[in-house]
């Protein structure tokens, strides 16, 4: 049985983002099935949970004894299993990786930069040098994004684990209106989330979670 670790309670800026979902969604393309381990946010500093995640952290993915951590290391296992998350021909599911790899690296970095300021440090001095720069770069991005995505549906020629992850990247800014206003990636991403198993995937989520107590 596969079993992955998810936090049982976040605050509401954080719910239906916590990264967690990338794994249920997986899974759910997937067709596997899978339980869930609730931990609550005091449980991520354990020395049994950092056993299984060094930096304190969710998800964790645990399968026969295989344990792993790193949302994107956990989505690519999870495609190898899956025709439809990774393409069968060894170019398709090279490219994936490319794009899983391309979410995480060239995409997140960017949306995580502006999230920061604007969900952590909103207010504060800095931000008001440091945060038009982050957006400028952030719109860069997704411009070029936009550019590559062209009249496509999908980064390639068919859904992968690609889709998957840059998705859920792109979600993280749904406190702005940056994406909204790429209109291809707003398609794309509504596209996405339309996904059946995307849906289970966020009702799983939000159904775990237990009301948060600040
Ligand atoms: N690079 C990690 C990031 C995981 C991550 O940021 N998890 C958040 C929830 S979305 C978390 O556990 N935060 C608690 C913390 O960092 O202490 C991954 O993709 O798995």
């Amino acid at each position: 049985m596969i079993t992955i670790t998810a936090f049982r309670s976040v605050p509401p800026l954080a719910q239906g983002l916590v990264r967690d979902l990338r794994v249920r969604w997986a899974l759910e393309e997937a067709g596997l099935t899978y339980r869930v381990n609730l931990i609550t946010l005091a449980d991520k500093n354990t020395a049994a949970h950092m056993a299984l995640q060094p930096f304190g952290q969710v998800p964790v993915y645990e399968e026969a004894g295989l344990k792993l951590f790193e949302s994107g290391a956990i989505v690519l296992h999870v495609a190898a299993k899956s025709d439809a998350l990774r393409p069968t021909d060894p170019t398709g599911a090279a490219r994936m990786t490319c794009w899983v790899l391309a979410a995480l690296n060239s995409i997140e970095t960017a949306v995580t930069d502006l999230a920061h300021i604007d969900l952590f440090h909103s207010g504060e001095a800095w931000t008001i040098e440091r945060r038009p720069q982050a957006e400028a770069f952030l719109r860069l991005r997704l411009e070029q994004l936009s550019d590559w995505l062209g009249e496509r549906d999908w980064l390639e020629d068919r859904f992968t684990a690609g889709d998957l992850m840059m998705a859920t990247v792109l979600r993280i800014l749904r406190h702005t209106t940056i994406v909204a206003e790429v209109p291809r990636l707003d398609a794309y991403l509504k596209r996405c989330e339309a996904r059946p198993a995307f849906q289970r995937a966020l009702n799983g989520q939000m159904s775990d979670f237990e009301p948060w107590a600040a």
